[in-house]
C-alpha cells in the first residue's frame, strides 16, 4: 500500500509517474520534528535490514553508516564517502515488515542509518517543501514493485547497446578509433561501440566536432557502422564562454543560462574553461539544448553519454578571487598551522564548493530559485532534455544514453554509469553492491567502468571485472587519462578477455529478455539473495552474490591472486563455469562451497528446474543468431 504525504509546497521533480493523492498529514507514521529542515526517526529492530538509496557507496545492506543525497563530482569512492554522483532517495526497512520510504525532495537529505544510534534511522530532509512516500507490502520485492509502478517504466536502450564497448580518456583522432577497433577484430574479441571522450571536440564545446582530428565526421561513422561500430560521443553539461560559437550565442541571447542574484549569467570553469551552464529546470531550455544532440545524430551519432551534469565546477572566478584575496593578507606573514590549513583548505575546496553553489539561480515556474534548493535534479533534466529530443525524433528505445548525475525519474530517461571508481579489487564489489540499489529506483540499464577508471588495472583485476560486466546491462571497459593502456587485446594472451568476451555476446538472448522482463513487471534484474531468501540468515547477510532473473545466481571471484572463491549456495544449483563456447556443469548441494574459477571463465549458478539460453558468439550483436539457441 503505497500512501504520500505532502509537506509545504514542493518543487515537483519529475520522479512519479502516477499522480496519487496526499493522505492526512495526521496520519503521518513517523516521529518527527521541523525547524529549517525536517527530521524524522524510525526505530530498527536488531535484525533489521536496510535497502536502498541506488546508486551510493557501501554495502548492500545500508545500515551502520550515514549517507548524504547531494549529487557529487566525487572521483575518490572511498569507504569513508557519503555521496556519490546519484540522489536515489529511496529505502526499504526489512525485518518482521517492510516499509519503503521514498523522499521525493530535490536538495540535501542525510541519511543517518544507525551510525549516531545503532537502533535508528534519523533523517534529515533540509528544507520543509516535499512529498514522502511510504510503501508497505509483504516482502522487499513487492515493495520495489509498488514503488516502480509510482516512478513509470524504465528506459530501454537499442540492442546494440547489450553488445561489449570500449571507452578510454580520450581517443583522440581518426587513427586512435581504427587502432582500437582493428585491435579488437585481430584478437577476435567482440565489440560493439567505442566511445569518444572530450577531446574529439572542439576545445571542449558541446556539439562541435574537431575537424584537424575528424576531417569528415560524418563519412567516418559511417564507415564505422558499416563496420558495425558505432561511435558514441561525449557530452558536458557546461557550455564555452566563446563569441560566436552557436550554442553558446544562443543559451546567451534567449537568457538560457542559470543566473546569479543580479540577474547576470552565473559562470564557472570547467573542461572547457569558463562555461554558462543550461537552465534545464525550464521546458523550453530542455527542448532547446535536447534538439542540439541533432548535430551529432544529423551526422549519424546514435549514442551519448552526459557527463559533468551534477553539475561539477573546478572554480569559478568569484571562489579564486577570494582564494587569492585570503592568499595574499597572509602575505609575507610567519603563518602558524591553524592559518597554513585554512588556506591550504580554501585552494582544495575551489570545486564543487557550497558558495558556488548557492550563488546559482534556476528560473522555475517564472520565479528565480537558488541551486542549492534542486540540486540534485539538475543532471536529471539533463537526461530528460536529451530523452525527449531522442523520444520525439526517433521514437522510444532508438538512441543509447546514459548519464553520471540522476535523481529517480531520470530512469524514464536514460540510464546511469558508476562514475569514475578505480582499477582496484574492492571496487568490483561495489560495483555489484550497486546493481541493485540501482534496479529499485529504476535504472536498469546501469554498469561501472569495467577494469576501473582511476589508476593502472592489472590483467587479472580486468578480465575479473570483466567476467562480473558479462552481467550488467552496460558493459563498458573505461579508463582514465594517463592510465596505462585497459583495451582487452592491450594486456598479454588476450584469448582470455575474448573467452569472457565471448560468453557476454553467448548471454545477451537471456539478458536481454531479463531487462524486458524485469521492466515489464516492475521488477529488478538483480536481487539480493535476501530478498529471495528471506529466513536463511547466511543468504540474508551476504553481500558478495547476487540473483539474477528467476534463474540464476551470479558470484564474481573479486580477490587478486584467487583461484576462485567461497560461494553460499541458498538451494541446490548447477554451478556452471562459461568460456569462450566452452560450457562446464557441475551440481553442487545448497551449502558453502569453494569453486575454482580460471581467468578466462565466467561462473554463473543455475537453480535446479531452470534453464537458460545460450546462442553461439559473434563479433558483433548484428552478427547474433538468436534464433539458433541451446539451453544448459
Ligand atoms: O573531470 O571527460 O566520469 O568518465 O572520462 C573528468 C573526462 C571528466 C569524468 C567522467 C569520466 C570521463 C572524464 N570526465
Amino acid at each position: 500500500m503505497i500512501r504520500k504525504f505532502t509537506f509545504g509546497n514542493p518543487i515537483q521533480t519529475g520522479a512519479v509517474a502516477k499522480s496519487i493523492g496526499a493522505a492526512d498529514s495526521a496520519d503521518f507514521p513517523f516521529e518527527h520534528s521541523l525547524s529549517d529542515s525536517f527530521s524524522l526517526e524510525l526505530t530498527m529492530d536488531k535484525t533489521d535490514i536496510v535497502y536502498g538509496l541506488g546508486e551510493a557507496n557501501r554495502g548492500i545492506n545500508k545500515r551502520g553508516w550515514i549517507y548524504e543525497s547531494w549529487c557529487s563530482d566525487d572521483p575518490f569512492h572511498t569507504e569513508t564517502k557519503r555521496a556519490l554522483y546519484a540522489a536515489h532517495n529511496f529505502i526499504i526497512l526489512s525485518g518482521k515488515s517492510n516499509l519503503g520510504i521514498f523522499i521525493d525532495f530535490p536538495s540535501k537529505i542525510i541519511w543517518d542509518m544507525g551510525y549516531t544510534e545503532t537502533g535508528k534511522i534519523k533523517i534529515v530532509i533540509e528544507g520543509r517543501d516535499f512529498d514522502l512516500y511510504t510503501i508497505s507490502a509483504a516482502s522487499p520485492r513487492e515493495v520495489v514493485r509498488e514503488f516502480r509502478g509510482l516512478i513509470g517504466k524504465s528506459y530501454t536502450p537499442p540492442f546494440w547497446a547489450f553488445g561489449f564497448q570500449q571507452s578510454r580518456w580520450s581517443y583522440h583522432n581518426e587513427e586512435a578509433v581504427d587502432r582500437i577497433i582493428d585491435g579488437y577484430d585481430k584478437a577476435k574479441i567482440p565489440l560493439d561501440c567505442v566511445y569518444l571522450d572530450i577531446d574529439y571536440m572542439q576545445s571542449y564545446k558541446d556539439f562541435t566536432v574537431d575537424g584537424d582530428k575528424f576531417p569528415n565526421f560524418a563519412e567516418f561513422v559511417a564507415e564505422k557502422k558499416a563496420r558495425g561500430i558505432r561511435l558514441i560521443p561525449i557530452i558536458d553539461a557546461g557550455v564555452k564562454v566563446d563569441d560566436g560559437y552557436e550554442v553558446f550565442e544562443e543559451g546567451k541571447q534567449n537568457g538560457y543560462f542559470c543566473k546569479r542574484a543580479d540577474g547576470s549569467d552565473f559562470e564557472g570553469g570547467v573542461w572547457p574553461g569558463i562555461c554558462r551552464f543550461p537552465d534545464f529546470m525550464r521546458q523550453d531550455v530542455r527542448d532547446w539544448f535536447g534538439s542540439k544532440y541533432k548535430f551529432l545524430t544529423d551526422m549519424g551519432i546514435e549514442g551519448f553519454w552526459n557527463d559533468m551534469n551534477e553539475p561539477a565546477l573546478f572554480y569559478s572566478a568569484e571562489g579564486i578571487s577570494r582564494a587569492l584575496d585570503q592568499a595574499a593578507q597572509l602575505q609575507g606573514q610567519n603563518l602558524d598551522l591553524g592559518k597554513f590549513f585554512k588556506l591550504k583548505d580554501t585552494f582544495a575546496g575551489l570545486s564543487n564548493s557550497a558558495e558556488d553553489y548557492a550563488s546559482i539561480y534556476h528560473i522555475i515556474d517564472g520565479e528565480p530559485v537558488n541551486h542549492q534548493r534542486v540540486h540534485n535534479i539538475y543532471g536529471s533534466n539533463m537526461t530528460r532534455a536529451a530523452g525527449e529530443y531522442f523520444e520525439k525524433e526517433f521514437g522510444k528505445g532508438k538512441i543509447l544514453m546514459f548519464s553520471r548525475a540522476s535523481y529517480i525519474g531520470a530512469h524514464r530517461w536514460g540510464g546511469i554509469w558508476f562514475g569514475d571508481n578505480h582499477s582496484w579489487w574492492s571496487h568490483i564489489l561495489l560495483c555489484l553492491k550497486m546493481l541493485p540499489g540501482a534496479n529499485m529506483c529504476g535504472f536498469l540499464y546501469c554498469g561501472a567502468d569495467l577494469g576501473g577508471f582511476n589508476e593502472n588495472a592489472t590483467r587479472d583485476l580486468a578480465l575479473r571485472f570483466l567476467a562480473l560486466g558479462v552481467f550488467t546491462p552496460l558493459m563498458r571497459n573505461h579508463s582514465a587519462l594517463g592510465t596505462r593502456d585497459q583495451e582487452c587485446f592491450a594486456f598479454e594472451e588476450p584469448e582470455d578477455f575474448r573467452d569472457i568476451i565471448q560468453v557476454r555476446y553467448r548471454l545477451i538472448p537471456y539478458l536481454y529478455n531479463t531487462f524486458q522482463t524485469a521492466n515489464e513487471n516492475d521488477d529488478m534484474i538483480f536481487r539480493p539473495l535476501s530478498f529471495d531468501y528471506p529466513g536463511d540468515k547466511i543468504a540474508r547477510e551476504c553481500e558478495t552474490q547476487l540473483m539474477l532473473g528467476e534463474e540464476c545466481m551470479i558470484a564474481p571471484v573479486y580477490e587478486q591472486n584467487a583461484s576462485g572463491r567461497t560461494v553460499y549456495l541458498p538451494e541446490d544449483m548447477a554451478f556452471v563455469k562459461l568460456s569462450g563456447e566452452r560450457v562446464t556443469k557441475q551440481k553442487l548441494a545448497k551449502g558453502v562451497h569453494y569453486v575454482d574459477v580460471e581467468l578466462n571463465e565466467v561462473p554463473l549458478f543455475i537453480k535446479e528446474g531452470k534453464k537458460i539460453p545460450l546462442c553461439k558468439p559473434a563479433m558483433r550483436t548484428s552478427l547474433l543468431d538468436t534464433e539458433d539457441i541451446e539451453y544448459i
